[in-house]
């Protein structure tokens, strides 16, 4: 059981949108699962943060450009949205991905989330969303790099696995590098 501190914990929602929900360009198997997990969290915490993918048109992480992706998450489109489903209406939103010429997988990347976070006081961060594999990965890393505690709950997120075992791996990247990973049902 872990109990939930208001004044330094704060919940991070990473990349739940449209594209990496069923129906989107680059969505992830099952992403939309997380959302009702996620809803019942928010409303726990004092201090909420979402980032999105964010992109301009011509970004360097699609297949024109060189990257590995199809366009995906495109700046003020409906792919780039909030899934409808989460309510996400009183918390902070952090863009990232929003440079052409750089990837940003973590929510950290080229944003001002770290400082928005220690402004705050926060010291812990309790991290859920899409894909477990990609941003949510490099959000818990780049998160412990900043000197924060991460803990990333394991019923709140979900992988693409392009080869099959990379959440598996990305949960075990995770682990050993000093995330704590729990179930949302012993948080309180
Ligand atoms: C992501 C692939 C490309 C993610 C973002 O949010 O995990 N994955 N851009
Ligand atoms: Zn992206």
């Amino acid at each position: 059981m872990l109990t939930i501190n208001n004044k330094t914990d704060a919940l991070i929602i990473v990349d739940v949108q449209n594209d990496f929900c069923p129906g989107g360009v680059l969505a992830v198997p099952e992403g939309d699962k997380v959302i009702p997990v996620i809803n019942q969290l928010i409303p726990k915490f004092d201090k909420v943060y979402t980032t999105q993918d964010w992109h301009p048109e011509d970004h360097i992480s699609f297949k024109k450009q060189g990257g590995i992706w199809p366009p995906h998450c495109v700046a003020n489109t409906k792919g780039a949205d909030f899934h409808p489903g989460l309510k996400v209406e009183n918390a902070i939103h952090i863009f990232k991905g929003t440079d052409k010429n750089k990837e940003a997988y973590s929510g950290f990347q080229g944003t001002d989330l770290s400082g928005k976070l220690k402004e705050n006081g926060i010291r812990r961060i309790f991290i859920t969303g899409l894909a477990t594999d990609y941003c949510v990965k490099a959000t818990a890393l780049d998160g412990l790099k900043q000197g924060f505690e991460v803990v990333v709950i394991s019923d709140a997120i979900k992988g693409v696995d392009v080869n099959p075992d990379d959440s598996k791996k990305a949960l075990q990247e995770m682990k050993d590098a000093g995330v704590f990973i729990i179930k949302s049902g012993k948080l309180y």
